[in-house]
């Protein structure tokens, strides 16, 4: 700890725990509090930011209370913690969900009438906190929900980034990145902790063993605390911020060189300065691995000070802390973890493995190998050299514990391949001393003949492999440290491979995603701890998700269950079944969704200026743009719908079922192809849109800048999704589990979670497509002879081509990624799915024609998809993972 000299204890606590002047008066009474004197506004001119403000601060008092209430509990209880390591946390908008999850809905709206206000529209004056990227980044917001709302004892820990995910803006038809400043009206979440702070150090060299840094920074805690839903608990997510160390050494500052100390203060709010805007796909640059230690060294740092603060030996530090590491972003954390246990606490090697390896679990979230972290030990050795000596001990040790295993595989392959060659061999050499023989009887010189013979022949004799050299070959492919197989001689650290060495469990996010991991990424590690391995289906909180951004549709669930209870359980959801065999009810269930058809419309008007029919099928497809996930097969699909309206009669075009497609979603700021996906869709918007022939028949809309509060409002409007990544590609998905809560079929492909949507919901209910996971390998294989181009799908990209959209030089290359067999070679094979898209998308036309049947099945995925709540998934965590208890407040 560095501010020890602000470790002051508060006064004696009266009866009355609540600290602040707000809680003690009421709602109405503290919102006026907080206009007068936090936020300097009278009651008349107050304009809807500095009315969100005041609200938001009027909150915080009483999440404050909460907070420091569950927090004293749990230190005195003591129980085990989970500590969520995740470089993300997509938390999105606050207010709403803090008045909601502590019941104070009802009291907030009533005051904020005297306003002339309701608190859906004071809301939006909240600028989003976007400190992730998109699926990984949610589900650690999600997770923090559950995890309160189920009174485990658990915090986040991440990093404060001053700017989030960029906004994405267009601009002459392309997407164009702003920086996300989120910080500009002040956070009245986040409560700063000044005297929590811990050093953390970086690059300089060993000295005597010792690592002497040659850079340090400050790491100083921000604190936001997650209300649970109608439960005291409040668990907390804790942020840092990077500062120099000058910053708060004013003697230092003083004394030594100024212009220094400047240049530390800005290498040190580089650190903690900005997100990484890429999803799934890495970024190999030095400052993101800082960024990594960063925060993982200050959570550890901290995590052991407070365990020290109530007992001696870190031995015991297992039964009190488990880390879970989310994706391999935080896995310096094994080396890290060793390091302080034995640099600076003092324990044996092996003693600091044991506690390491009990503590630490690793979720993986991608097979893309684009995504799976190696950083060069160059780089590594740099920057953290005591931890790449730590990797390169941890790695020996670990080679040295599979020698044994590894050596009796390759002699039972050897056997079993040497067998035959043995049996063959053993033959010739009959064969070669009867022919001695003879030669020898027959004299001097043909002995001479037939022994030079002989010596060819055993010469040539195929040589049974050296089992050293196999050995030494196999035991490289379990080796956390190996070679870059496009750099030759530039050595790598695999972190996936150290996360599953370092850590008691690694699990997968989706049943088929766990399978795919173990058979394709982690085959070898299988073999070794068979029982390491584990599957945790990802879920999303029910409050954020359905409760609160879909109210409409909750207060019917409500109504028909006849009780909010599905909110905590959602098993409950299942009770809505029935209802969907009732006509009456489904009329309803139709009317809220045409409200939230609307409430999307009016979005879509004050962004894009394109004003949408709420009429037409509202079809959605949004996530993070990426190839992977194929947003340019819907596009193409999209045009060949548009060539087939222009080619209707009037008569037909009356019977076509109309569509309104809205895509959203940011292409990372260097990802080439994605930003031209955008541009294409953006341009047959353009095309389509100002057509009079189309008219109501056909929308593309691109809504810009999609996130947190985008989804809340577009997820709910949803009557089609799209999910329809190439097989065996998209981990779990968790947007598919919004959109079936909220109701929306789903298109999608045998992936991910769609898999698991499809078994609670009954695949016949969805609209599934597409080529099987366990295809995939040999259809790459045979691109190259692939020929079988539906003619739609050519006489689409003909269009594109021929700039029926415009730009056809700047689309060259994204027509080229799935058609030019040097250049891309459709990797994700779009041609070869595009029929079997075509086909689902023709039977949701036809579905969407019977509004009963549709609704019908609506109402089936509401009632059948309470399984994809994370408070099942964390349930799941906290027993078969972390070993933690429920530890409500009496
Ligand atoms: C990410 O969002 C995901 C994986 C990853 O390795 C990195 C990032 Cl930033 C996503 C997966 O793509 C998605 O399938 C999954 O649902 C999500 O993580 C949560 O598990």
């Amino acid at each position: 700890k560095v501010r020890s000299m602000l470790d002051i204890s508060f006064p004696p606590k009266e009866e009355d725990t609540s600290n602040g002047v707000a809680p003690k008066l009421g709602v109405e009474a503290s919102i006026e509090h907080e206009l007068k004197y936090r936020v300097s506004a009278n009651n008349t001119d107050a304009r809807p930011v500095k009315l969100y403000q005041s609200v938001a601060w009027s909150v915080h008092d009483r999440l404050v209370d909460a907070f420091d209430q569950t927090q004293a509990y749990w230190k005195e209880k003591d129980p085990k913690h989970i500590y969520y390591l995740s470089a993300e946390f997509l938390m999105g908008r606050t207010l709403t969900n803090a008045v909601n999850n502590l019941d104070l809905g009802g009291e907030y709206a009533e005051a904020l009438k005297k306003y002339g206000a309701d608190l859906e529209t004071v809301a939006t004056g909240e600028l989003d906190a976007a400190l992730g990227n998109g699926g990984l980044g949610r589900l650690a917001a999600c997770f923090l929900d559950s995890m309160a709302s189920l009174d485990l004892p658990g915090w986040g820990y991440g990093i404060r980034y001053r700017y989030g995910m960029f906004k994405q803006g267009v601009k002459d038809g392309l997407q164009v990145e702003l920086p996300d400043y989120w910080l500009d009206n002040g956070n009245p979440w986040e409560i700063r902790r000044p005297e929590t702070q811990f050093k953390v150090g970086f690059y300089g060299s060993l000295e005597d063993g010792k690592w002497v840094p040659g850079e340090e920074v400050i790491a100083e805690a921000y604190d936001v605390p997650i209300p649970g839903y109608k439960t005291k608990t409040c668990g907390n997510l804790r942020l840092w911020d990077a500062l120099a160390p000058e910053e708060f050494d004013l003697e230092a500052f003083n004394a030594g060189d100024y212009s220094k100390a400047v240049e530390q203060k800005r290498r040190a709010d580089g650190i903690t300065a900005v997100l990484y805007p890429n999803d799934a796909t890495e970024e190999g640059k030095e400052l993101r691995l800082k960024q990594q230690f960063f925060f993982v060294s200050a959570s550890l740092q901290d995590t052991i000070a407070r365990y020290l603060e109530q007992h001696k030996d870190l031995a015991g530090l297992p039964d009190k802390a488990c880390f879970q590491m989310n994706d391999t972003h935080p896995t310096i954390a094994v080396a890290e973890l060793m390091r302080l246990l034995i640099d600076e606490h003092g324990l044996s090697y092996d003693d600091a493995w044991a506690i390491t390896t009990k503590c630490v679990a690793y979720t993986n979230h991608t097979v893309m190998p684009e995504a799976l972290e190696k950083w060069p030990v160059r780089v590594l050795a740099k920057l953290l050299p005591r931890h790449m000596q730590l990797i390169e001990q941890i790695n020996s040790n670990w080679l040295d514990s599979i020698t044994g295993h590894v050596t009796a595989k390759v002699e039972a392959e050897l056997a079993a391949s040497d067998a035959e060659k043995q049996k063959k061999a053993a033959a010739a050499a009959e064969e070669r001393k009867a022919a001695l023989v003879a030669a020898e009887a027959k004299g001097e010189e043909a002995l001479a003949a037939a022994k030079k013979v002989v010596s060819e022949e055993e010469a040539a004799e195929e040589k049974p492999a050296d089992k050293a050299t196999l050995v030494e070959e196999k035991l490289k492919t379990y080796s956390i440290i190996q070679e870059n197989q496009w750099t030759k001689g530039e050595m790598l650290v695999n972190m996936a491979y150290l996360a599953v060495v370092g850590s008691f469990a690694v699990n997968g996010v989706a049943a088929i995603h766990s399978e795919i991991i173990k058979t394709d990424i982690f085959p070898h590690f299988v073999e070794i701890f068979p029982e390491r391995f584990q599957n945790k289906t990802n879920g999303v909180t029910l409050r954020r998700w359905l409760a609160y951004c879909n109210p409409e549709l909750s207060a019917l669930i409500t109504e028909a269950l006849g009780t909010d209870e599905w909110v905590r359980d959602a098993t409950l959801l299942a009770k809505l079944k029935p209802f969907a065999e009732d006509a009456a009810f489904r009329a309803r269930w139709r009317e809220v969704k045409q409200q939230k058809k609307k409430a999307l419309a009016e979005r879509i008007r004050e962004q894009t200026g394109y004003q949408v029919s709420t009429e037409p099928m509202y079809d959605i497809h949004v996530k993070r743009i990426h190839e992977y996930k194929r947003q340019y097969m819907n596009a193409i699909s999209l045009i060949h719908r548009y060539k087939v309206l222009k080619e209707m009669t009037p008569e037909q075009r009356a019977k076509a079922v109309p569509r309104v497609v809205v895509f959203g979603g940011k292409a990372a700021s260097a990802y080439y192809m994605a930003k031209k996906i955008v541009a294409l869709i953006l341009s047959i918007g353009e095309t389509v849109n100002n057509d009079p022939e189309i008219g109501d028949l056909l929308k593309v809309v691109f809504l810009p800048n999609y996130n947190v509060s985008e989804a809340e409002l577009i997820i709910p409007a949803a009557e089609i999704s799209q999910h329809i990544s190439t097989a065996g590609t998209e981990a779990s998905g968790t947007s598919n589990m919004k959109f079936a809560l909220n109701g929306a079929l789903i298109i999608g492909t045998l992936d991910g979670a769609n898999i698991e949507i499809g078994e609670n919901t009954g695949f016949e209910n969805l609209f599934i497509f597409g080529v099987k996971a366990d295809e995939i390998n040999k259809l790459r294989e045979d691109r190259k002879n692939f020929s079988d181009y539906d003619p739609r799908y050519t006489a689409a990209l003909q269009m594109v081509s021929s700039g029926v959209f415009g730009r056809p030089e700047y689309f060259e290359d994204l027509v080229a990624s799935i058609t030019d067999m040097n250049r891309g070679n459709d990797w994700f094979l779009l041609a070869n799915d595009f029929a079997s898209y075509m086909d689902a998308q023709d039977a949701i036309d036809e579905l969407y024609r019977d509004q009963e049947e549709w609704t019908r099945r609506s109402i089936i995925y509401t009632a059948s998809n309470g399984f994809f709540s994370s408070d099942r998934t964390i349930d799941q965590y906290a027993r078969e993972i972390w070993n933690v208890q429920p530890t409500p407040q009496p």
